[in-house]
């Protein structure tokens, strides 16, 4: 198919830069254990990542869904004709109702998804193509930092990277300030950054989301140590952890454990590492940040990306902003 085209930065088809695991040597060495999130999708977790986003319980996707419904067209309105970048782009379902609206005023349609996982990214952009016959796909399978760093001129009057789903709140505000500064040296000025964040909201409602009662969430928090296992040869016993997520108030963020339910030593052949867990011992594979609109519209002006539309849902759940560079 002419239409699409895919590039590997990582993972089996090693082009560019082959996840070596010291990030993951890293989380496990350290006092308080940790693991980076992305290890998260593989194709069983993205598999599972779907399946949250249709939880009765996980209302970001839902809420995301309806605002961008309302005001797809008033985006494509404001950027024109321009190449959709999308970081995280997953199954792309979301990504259709921009599609759709740049489709309903005739401006060429020109997607870049970027996803760690390289299965769901060439599932989701074979679906894509038989779905939008003038669609051209340049799928990259790569982190947003490489991604970012390997885009070429746009061919179109302008460029939008699109963030939505509120993966910004899986960074560190640290992480989220060299996250900004990447997005800024990979747009022209003028050009578009489409971010959607969840945002603050009683614990009520955001433990269960993260604690839903099919335990779904539960067992893509555990498909990591699988996904480690099968790619750095480790014996991580899924039946030995179990997921602990609960939202800190101070902090303003879910956070996502594995629990150690004994103590234990795994091993990971592949990095040459053994590691100890205390019972009851934790990593913390994931947090969710939810933020407050003020203060990100300030640290993106910071940023030099200028908010010019901020949405939300009628709870004020949910944000979408288009910034301009
Ligand atoms: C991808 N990311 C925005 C999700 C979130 O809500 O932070 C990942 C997730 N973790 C547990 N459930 C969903």
């Amino acid at each position: 198919e002419k239409r699409l085209q895919m590039q590997c930065l990582i993972g089996a088809t090693q082009i560019v830069a082959p996840s070596t695991g010291s990030d993951v040597v890293k989380g496990l060495t350290q006092t308080s254990k940790s693991l980076p999130p992305s290890y998260f999708y593989d194709d069983r977790g993205s598999e599972l990542f779907e399946l949250i986003c249709d939880l009765p319980e996980y209302y970001l996707t839902r809420t995301e869904t309806t605002i961008l419904q309302q005001y797809a067209g008033e985006i494509a309105k404001i950027t024109g004709a321009c190449e959709l970048v999308e970081l995280g782009s997953g199954n792309s379902i979301k990504t259709r109702i921009l599609l759709d609206a740049y489709q309903q005023l005739d401006y060429p349609l020109h997607y870049l998804p970027i996803d760690v996982c390289a299965g769901i990214l060439e599932s989701s952009a074979k679906q894509l193509l038989r779905d939008y016959p003038l669609l051209q796909v340049y799928a990259l399978a790569a982190t947003y930092e490489l991604a970012l760093a390997k885009l070429l001129p746009t061919q179109l009057p302008s460029r939008m990277i699109c963030f939505i789903g509120s993966s910004l709140g899986n960074l560190t505000p640290n992480e989220c300030d060299v996250f900004f500064s990447q997005i800024t040296e990979a747009l022209q000025v003028g050009e578009y950054f489409l971010l959607g964040i969840d945002l603050r909201k009683p614990k009520q409602i955001l433990e269960p989301a993260y604690n839903d009662s099919q335990g779904v969430t539960a067992a893509f928090n555990l498909n990591i140590l699988e996904h480690l296992n099968q790619q750095f040869e480790g014996n991580f016993d899924t039946t030995q952890f179990e997921h602990w997520a609960f939202y800190n108030e101070n902090e303003h963020q879910i956070e996502m454990h594995l629990r150690s339910l004994r103590s234990q030593i795994v091993e990971l052949r592949a990095l040459n590492l053994k590691v100890n867990f205390a019972l009851g011992e934790t990593i913390l594979t994931e947090i969710s940040r939810k933020f407050d609109l003020n203060i990100i519209k300030q640290q993106l002006s910071a940023q030099g990306l200028l908010p010019l539309q901020v949405w939300t849902d009628s709870n004020q759940w949910f944000g979408l902003l288009l910034c301009q560079l």
